[in-house]
């Protein structure tokens, strides 16, 4: 019963996100080419119909940010690597990879002010 109300409420919300999620951000050819290269270091862990996801996924919508998401719901491996490196199965998870250490950055509200700091100008 608690999983159909979760289903029905997360298809409501992601709904009206699409709905309501606006334009994209529009940057010149080169700006966009260079985000998606940055972006090869992210990736963000989540489950489809959570509302915190939906949240982040609409920041990374107006962002304009190609984003790898990561199903950590149905997707095992993705899973494991949540509960291991990140230390918790809890989404949204950023995973940033900075080249020498890996960051997990939990938290919409935080992914989202990290990715606006980030990628809002231009
Ligand atoms: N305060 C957190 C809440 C995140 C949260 O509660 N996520 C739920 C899914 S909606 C979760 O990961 N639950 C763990 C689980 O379902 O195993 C945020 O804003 O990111």
């Amino acid at each position: 019963m608690l999983k159909l109300i979760r289903l029905i409420l997360g298809s409501l919300i992601a709904f009206f996100n699409w709905l309501t999620r606006g334009r994209k951000l529009s940057r010149s050819a080169e700006q966009q080419a260079l985000v998606e290269q940055a972006l090869k270091s992210y990736a963000l862990y989540q489950f489809t119909l959570c509302p915190f996801c939906i949240k982040v996924r609409r920041t990374l919508h107006q962002l304009n940010l190609p984003m790898e998401l990561r199903d950590a719901k149905n997707n095992q491996q993705f899973r494991q690597e949540l509960k291991e490196q990140g230390g918790k199965i809890k989404v949204p998870c950023l995973r940033i990879d900075h080249g020498d250490k890996v960051e997990w950055m939990y938290e919409s509200d935080d992914i989202n002010h990290f990715l606006k700091e980030k990628f809002s100008k231009g």
